[in-house]
């Protein structure tokens, strides 16, 4: 906690230095306990000039994530309330679920810098080196089990909306789970459930966003696939203010969902790039080719073949074959 306030004034002024005296003085600690912290904030990766006679001062911030930085000012009602962040785990998903199962709140959210087994659907993986957000907020909504997709459409319409509010980039939302900048992904969610008879106990909703990584921390093979948001941007990104704004996008989309799901229905067919275009979905064995149409109010995607038939499909992968315009 010290460390922390310590941290905030050094943070004040980029310029001016802070005595030592001064630091004590402020923080309410012995001059050697600041002298302990500001060594601990190097240890941390802070840059620290200590110039005799003037004080310290900050030369270089760490891209990391901290705890106390998250916390600043992140006014949400549920998710959030209690946040675990670890250097690194397999997967953030797997450990809330676990986390979930033993009781924690709903709203906790478990966050890590690096996954060393990060989950994709059907098995397949989420690469996740340091540099990118990768987080899973545990939900216990009391909700019919069919709507449960509808969390995956509402996670992806809050974190286009914390992009789109903090980066000047063209992101969109592919159904049902890509996030993407022309055409290339940037983001990708997995929902995960337990539940019994038709009662859901929890949900998990995990999300991952490429952010700063370097291109050359992906295999070869998915490089032309995948983007970055600071290679769009043109600059890196403040992770720790996109975390905060996914954080009360998803506070406020979840309290919106729980009240009427058709406005996160409704928002998400703003965001969308899908319906409207010609698209191939596969899953479960078949490949089906048509129009997007829409979804359904269980967020299914309505597609209309060329036959003049309809149908609904509830989970697959997405092509786009002709983009709508
Ligand atoms: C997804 O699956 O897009 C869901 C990704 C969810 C990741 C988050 S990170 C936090 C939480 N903890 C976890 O363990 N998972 C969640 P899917 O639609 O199946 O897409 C997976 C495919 O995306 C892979 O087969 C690759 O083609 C591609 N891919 C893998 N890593 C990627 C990355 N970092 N960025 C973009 N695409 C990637």
């Amino acid at each position: 906690m010290y460390k922390e306030k310590i941290l905030n004034l050094l943070r004040l002024s980029r310029t001016a230095y802070f005595s030592g005296e001064e630091l004590a003085r402020k923080t309410g600690v012995s001059r050697t306990m600041v002298w302990k912290h500001i060594k601990s904030l190097e240890r941390d990766g802070f840059g620290i000039e200590a110039m005799p006679s003037q004080g310290y001062r900050i030369t270089f911030e760490p891209d990391i994530l901290r705890q106390n930085d998250i916390k600043q000012g992140l006014k949400t009602k549920v998710v959030g309330r209690e946040i675990h962040l670890f250097p690194e785990t397999a997967s953030t998903n797997t450990l809330a679920m676990e986390m979930a199962s033993q009781g924690a709140a709903e709203g906790t959210v478990v966050i890590a810098e690096l996954q060393t087994g990060g989950k994709g659907r059907l098995g397949r993986k989420w690469i996740s080196p340091k540099g990118n957000l990768y987080l899973s907020v545990i939900l216990r909504p009391n909700i019919p089990m069919h709507k449960a997709p509808i969390i995956t459409l509402m996670g992806a319409v809050a974190v286009t909306s914390a992009i789109r509010n903090l980066c000047n980039v063209r992101v969109a939302i592919k159904w049902p789970n890509d996030i993407l900048i022309a055409n290339r992904k940037v983001s990708g969610l997995l929902t995960e459930m337990s539940a019994e008879q038709d009662r859901i106990r929890h949900l998990v909703l995990g999300i991952g966003v490429d952010v700063n990584m370097e291109q050359d921390s992906l295999p070869p093979d998915l490089r032309p696939l995948v983007t970055t948001l600071a290679a769009e941007a043109g600059t890196k990104i403040n992770r720790t203010e996109l975390l905060r704004e996914i954080l009360r996008q998803l506070d406020c989309w979840y309290r919106a969902f729980l009240n009427n799901t058709a406005d996160v229905l409704r928002e998400w067919e703003k965001l969308n790039m899908t319906v409207g275009s010609r698209i191939a979905v596969s899953g479960a064995g078949e490949t089906l080719e048509g129009l997007a149409q829409g979804i359904d109010e269980e967020g299914r995607l309505i597609v209309l073949r060329d036959d003049g038939s309809t149908r609904h499909v509830a989970a697959g992968d997405v092509t786009i074959v002709k983009g709508k315009k």
